[in-house]
């Protein structure tokens, strides 16, 4: 039986504080289910039923959404105590808040034990007594089964996650033939906003986001939350174009920082086929505003497409055919030498190691591809120290039968910094292939640095202690200030690639490398030029004090025994 408006949950109209929550009261007289229909329809969407049987059947078909049950314990067909002992045998119904109205003591304890959360009077208490003993039973339940007792996110009055997903879910339910938007709004590189202006105005900044977003999901019927630090979510009717949205965003943060400082990330997944849950939509809408690049210099939506389907399904077959491609040899390893230009002739002084995957059916798969795969996946350090143990076994095979090799060095991804493990698995490894750790040296690429400033500092200092050279990669790829690196513990800078790409035409450019040239030698760190592809720019940076070249120009990666003959003749 269903009396009320539960059927008719106008989401339009309601902003997130003014979100319905449904209740059930059972009572075999229907004048006390109007008494209290009244007293509490106000308040809260009412299901009602008037036997113990036909209660166990409304909670069923409601429970997902069913904040309360308010239980009279005498009634034909199945009374209350039929009904707590229901309740708790099913997993899915025992977490469902109950309060029992009872006349009599005994029956009260015999309730709570059975489950009842709390218990009322009949003859009834007043509204007031019962309107906050239900809205106290609810919000405890809600801070038992999900985290957060009011489901309001403090900094941004926005719904917490938890409390956003419910609702979804609901409004699914109610609307099964609504096309609905899930978007995501991201901000790049928040924690720059904190670390150039303080924690308290990138709170300011993160609630002129939840206002935009809310003011979004008003104006396109929907709800929104703060998913984490500086991610919103937003749920809503499906939407012809985004201009509006982002514009909405764009002028409530441009009323706080500069305009042109603020660069979103807007994906959207459009559930039109009403194909995958709700999770997924999001999940497939981050993947949007993942195909945004964090250096954009405006605010930017993208919409998942099927482009971004093939992908998902691609990275899925790649994810599930790893196993098998470490077993059956799929990866192998090759070596970019890299040149010492420092003295009259270029000199062959070390190698980067760099991974190769021929898969059987797609390829040869690119690293930078399938690297940020496996990183997000956790198989990165499988894969990195299968790649260190090649190179190590190579670089002793090499002293073997050269009598002397060179230092090689290897790629350490930023997930494999935070394993605890990592310096002595190193360690071991050099030992066993009889090497020391001046043969290896480490490539960390410059994100880790600013990812994480302390934890990298410290495991770098640990690497460095124990004698291992470490080699910031991908310099300028990131966003370290050039004043970072005086604080930083390194060995020797890697420049980007796309540093050297344009200064053989681009004078600008040319003078960015010899500014970093210059700051890199007051700090006697030597400086690594990568990509170098013609002789133009290998002149360049010889003139400019550039200390060792990797590129093309001198040698693509080469294979183990042909890096081999190098060292041989170099020897
Ligand atoms: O090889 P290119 O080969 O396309 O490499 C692309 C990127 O993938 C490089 O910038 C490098 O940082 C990364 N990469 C290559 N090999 C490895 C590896 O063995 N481990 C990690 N973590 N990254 C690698
Ligand atoms: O980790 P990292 O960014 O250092 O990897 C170097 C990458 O740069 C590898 O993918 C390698 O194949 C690529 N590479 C090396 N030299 C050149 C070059 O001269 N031109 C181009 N386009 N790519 C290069
Ligand atoms: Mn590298």
């Amino acid at each position: 039986m269903t009396v009320g408006n539960a059927w008719s949950l106008d989401i339009k109209a309601k902003h997130e504080h003014d979100f319905r929550r449904t209740i059930l009261i059972v009572d075999d007289e229907p004048v006390n289910l109007r008494l209290l229909g009244n007293i509490l329809g106000g308040e809260y969407d009412t299901l009602y039923a008037q036997t113990g049987e036909e209660a166990l059947n409304e909670i069923r078909n409601h429970k997902d959404f069913l904040s309360l049950v308010l239980l009279d314990l005498y009634m034909p067909k199945g009374n209350g105590y039929m009904v707590l002992d229901a309740l708790r045998e099913s997993e899915d119904l025992r977490n469902i808040p109950v309060i029992v109205f009872t006349a009599e003591k005994n029956a009260e304890v015999e309730s709570l034990k059975k489950g009842a959360v709390d218990f009322l009077n009949k003859p009834y208490d007043s509204p007031e007594v019962i309107r906050a003993r239900v809205s106290r039973a609810i919000e405890l339940s809600i801070g038992s089964n999900i985290i957060g007792a009011t489901g309001i996110d403090k900094l941004t009055g926005l719904m917490t996650r938890e409390y956003f997903f419910q609702y979804c879910h609901e409004y699914d339910k109610f609307h099964p033939d609504q096309e609905v938007d899930a978007i995501v709004v991201n901000f790049s590189k928040f924690h720059l906003v904190n670390e150039l202006y303080g924690r308290s105005f990138g709170d300011k900044v993160l609630q002129g986001i939840a206002d935009g977003a809310r003011t979004v999901a008003r104006a396109c019927g929907g709800v929104a939350c703060r998913h984490n630090a500086d991610c919103f979510y937003i749920y809503v009717e499906h939407q012809e174009d985004y201009d509006q949205i982002v514009q909405t965003v764009d002028e409530k943060l441009s009323s706080i920082m500069n305009s042109s400082d603020v660069h979103l990330r807007i994906g959207v997944y459009p559930d039109i086929y009403h194909s995958v849950n709700l999770e997924q939509r999001f999940d497939r809408a981050i993947q949007a505003s993942n195909s945004i690049s964090r250096n954009s210099n405006q605010t930017l939506v993208a919409v998942y497409d099927n482009r971004m389907h093939e992908k998902e399904l691609y990275e899925a077959r790649l994810l599930g055919d790893i196993e098998k491609a470490l077993l059956e040899n799929q990866f192998n390893v090759v070596f970019q030498p890299k040149y010492d230009i420092t003295g009259d002739k270029p000199k062959l002084c070390s190698a980067e190691v760099l991974i190769r995957w021929k898969h059987p059916e797609f390829g040869f798969v690119r690293p930078d591809f399938f690297i940020p795969l496996f990183e997000e996946n956790g198989r990165i350090k499988e894969l990195d120290r299968y790649v260190w143990r090649e190179a190590a076994r190579q670089v002793k095979r090499w002293k073997d039968m050269y009598g002397a090799s060179i230092p090689i060095s290897v790629n350490v991804s930023r997930v494999d910094i935070f394993d605890p493990d990592l310096l002595e698995f190193l360690k071991e490894m050099v030992a066993e292939n009889g090497l020391t750790t001046e043969d290896i040296h480490l490539e960390i690429t410059e994100t880790a640095y600013t990812d994480s400033v302390t934890t990298i500092i410290e495991v770098v200092n640990s690497l460095r202690d124990a004698g291992f050279k470490v080699e910031m990669d991908d310099f300028g790829k990131g966003y370290s200030s050039l004043n970072m690196l005086t604080s930083l513990p390194i060995d020797a800078l890697k420049l980007d690639m796309a540093f050297i790409k344009d200064i053989a035409e681009n004078n600008k450019e040319m003078s960015m490398v010899e500014f970093i040239l210059e700051i890199a030698r007051f700090l006697k760190v030597p400086v690594i030029a990568e990509g170098v592809e013609s002789q133009e720019q290998f002149l360049l940076l010889k003139k400019a004090g550039c200390d060792i070249i990797q590129g093309y120009y001198f040698s693509k990666p080469v294979t183990a025994s042909e890096f081999g003959r190098l060292i041989e003749k170099n020897a």
